[in-house]
């Protein structure tokens, strides 16, 4: 059994449609949410969680989005959870996501696709980590 780390960006909390993306997420059948959290990133905290982007041209628009309110942070326990909740994510960008995956159901556009969930085993022991720092080691 895997670990990863998801959070429902604050688009999701402006939408009122928290509990349509995590029944999606139920929908699977495949994972368990062994924690759940409503939690807010400060700007600080942002710049450190996507410090691998901190050269990017979209960084502070990133920062912005994900400071801008409520987030809904998860941790996921499920056979490969890492790669298969990446791929029901979808694309990065919603116009380009599969209708069947959160983002294309569910998002807009750049600063408003819905989720965040770690893409490596690495980045995902370092994102639990983060955000639920006593539940890493059990
Ligand atoms: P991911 O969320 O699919 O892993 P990343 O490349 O890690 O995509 O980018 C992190 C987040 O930064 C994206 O989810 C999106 O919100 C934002 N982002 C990525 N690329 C762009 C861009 O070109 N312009 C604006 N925002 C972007
Ligand atoms: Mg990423």
């Amino acid at each position: 059994m895997e670990k990863t780390l998801i959070f429902l960006k604050p688009d999701v909390y402006e939408k009122r449609i928290l509990g349509k993306v995590i029944s999606a997420i139920e929908d699977q059948k495949k994972y368990n949410i062994l924690e759940m959290r409503m939690d807010r990133l400060n700007e600080e905290r942002a710049r450190e969680f996507y410090s691998v982007h901190k050269e990017k041209p979209f960084f502070k628009d990133l920062v912005k989005y994900v400071c801008r309110g409520p987030i809904l942070v998860m941790l996921l326990e499920g056979r490969d959870v890492i790669s298969g909740i990446r791929k029901f994510m979808g694309d990065t960008d919603p116009l380009k996501a599969d209708k069947n995956t959160l983002r294309g159901k569910f998002g807009e556009s750049l600063d408003s696709n819905v989720i965040h969930g770690s893409d490596s085993k690495e980045s995902a022991k370092k994102e639990i980590s983060f955000f639920f720092p006593e539940k890493l080691f059990e």
